[in-house]
C-alpha cells in the first residue's frame, strides 16, 4: 500500500514518465503512415496526403489546373510534382505542406514524371525537349540538365534503386511496355520483363532486391512483383477489376496499390497488402479516390529509415533511455519508502 503523499506522487511520475516515453516512441513512427496521391474529386487533379490509416485528407495544390504524378523527397521533406499551371508541363517542388512551390523546370517542351534520388541531390524526369520522349536528370535546383535515354521508343517512369546505382524504367515500342534497368549514368540498358503485355509502373523494394509494377499480360491489370534481375516473377493480385500503381511501404513489408474492385467502378480507391499479396484491403471504409500513391518515404532512400524518422528514432532512443533510468529511480526511492530498513527500537 501507499504509505504517503510521496509513494503515490513517485507512483504517478512514474506512470506518466512511461506513458510519455511511450507517446513519443510512437511519434517517431508517424512519418512511416502517410501516402502522397493524386486524385480528381475535386473537378480537377490535385495532390493530396493521407494518413495509412484513411485519416488525416489533406489537399495540398489546390489549383485549377492539373497537378499529378506526386514523389517523396527521401527525407520526406518535400514533394516533387508535374503540373499545367503555367499551361505548359513543368515540374515543381513543394514542402511536405504544400508551402514553399517552387517550378524547377522551364521549357515549352513536356516535363513530368520527377523521381528524387536517394541522397536527395538529382531528380530524374521525364521530358519531350529533344523531340523525343526521354529520360533525364536534373540538380534539385533544375540545374546541371542531363539526357539518360535517347531511344525512338517512349522511355517514362523513372525509379532510382535505393543505393543510387540504377533507374529503372519503362519503354513503350509498337504498342508494348517492358520495364528496363540502365546504370544511373543511363549505360547498359536492359530489358528486365520481355512480355508482349504491357508492363510499367516500376518501385524497387526498400532493400533494392525486388521490383513491384503493374501489367496487363493477364487480361486486365495485376500487381505483380520480381526480383530486380528480372527473374522470379510472381502474381500478387488476381482480381478482375484493374490493380495499378504499387507502392512499397518505408519497411517493405506491406505494398499499397490502386483498385477498382470495390463499390464503384469509376473509383480508384487505395489498398494495402503484404508482399506476399495476402491481406488485400481499403486503407478505410470512406472511400478514398485517387491514384498512383506513394508511401512515406518509401523506395528511393539508401536503406529504409528516412533520413527525418532516423533522427526522430536517435532522439526518441536517448529520451527514452534517459525516461527509463528516472523511472528506476523514482521506483527504488518509491520501494525504499515502502520497506524502510529502520534499526528495531532498544
Ligand atoms: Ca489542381
Ligand atoms: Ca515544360
Ligand atoms: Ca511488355
Ligand atoms: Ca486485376
Amino acid at each position: 500500500m501507499l504509505k504517503t503523499k510521496y509513494d503515490s506522487f513517485a507512483l504517478f511520475l512514474t506512470m506518466w514518465l512511461l506513458m510519455v516515453s511511450l507517446s513519443s516512441f510512437l511519434g517517431g513512427l508517424a512519418c512511416y503512415g502517410k501516402i502522397v496521391f493524386h486524385s480528381d474529386r475535386d473537378g480537377n487533379l490535385e495532390i493530396y496526403v493521407i494518413d495509412v490509416d484513411g485519416s488525416n485528407q489533406v489537399n495540398l495544390t489546390k489549383n485549377p489546373a492539373d497537378d499529378w504524378n506526386p514523389a517523396w523527397s527521401p527525407d520526406g521533406e518535400k514533394i516533387a510534382f508535374t503540373s499545367y499551371r503555367d499551361r505548359n508541363n513543368e515540374i515543381y517542388i513543394m514542402d511536405a505542406d504544400g508551402s514553399n512551390l517552387q517550378k524547377i523546370t522551364n521549357n515549352p517542351a513536356s516535363d513530368g514524371h520527377p523521381a528524387w534520388s536517394p541522397d536527395g541531390e538529382k531528380i530524374a524526369f521525364v521530358s519531350t525537349r529533344d523531340g523525343n520522349t526521354d529520360i533525364y536528370i536534373m540538380d534539385v535546383d533544375g540545374s546541371n540538365v542531363q539526357r539518360l535515354t535517347c531511344n525512338p521508343a517512349l522511355d517514362m517512369e523513372p525509379a532510382w534503386s535505393p543505393d543510387g546505382e540504377k533507374i529503372a524504367f519503362v519503354r513503350r515500342l509498337d504498342d508494348n511496355e517492358d520495364i528496363f534497368v540502365m546504370n544511373a549514368d543511363g549505360s547498359s540498358q536492359v530489358n528486365l520483363t520481355n512480355n508482349p503485355a504491357l508492363d510499367s509502373r516500376p518501385v524497387w523494394s526498400p532493400n533494392g532486391e525486388k521490383i513491384a509494377f503493374h501489367t496487363l499480360r493477364d487480361g486486365n491489370y495485376e500487381i505483380y512483383v520480381m526480383n530486380a534481375d528480372g527473374s522470379n516473377v510472381m502474381n500478387l493480385t488476381n482480381n478482375s477489376a484493374s490493380d495499378l500503381f504499387p507502392t512499397w511501404s518505408p519497411g517493405g513489408e506491406r505494398i499499397a496499390f490502386v483498385s477498382n474492385r470495390d463499390k464503384y467502378s469509376f473509383y480508384f480507391l487505395i489498398y494495402i497488402m503484404d508482399t506476399d499479396g495476402s491481406n488485400q484491403v481499403s486503407i478505410c471504409d470512406d472511400p478514398v479516390p485517387g491514384a498512383r500513391p506513394e508511401w512515406c518515404c518509401f523506395s528511393h532512400q539508401r536503406g529504409f529509415i528516412p533520413q527525418k524518422a532516423e533522427k526522430i528514432f536517435i532522439f526518441t532512443t536517448i529520451i527514452l533511455i534517459s525516461i527509463f533510468l528516472i523511472s528506476i529511480f523514482l521506483m527504488l526511492i518509491f520501494l525504499r519508502r515502502r520497506n524502510p530498513h529502520r534499526r528495531p527500537e532498544p
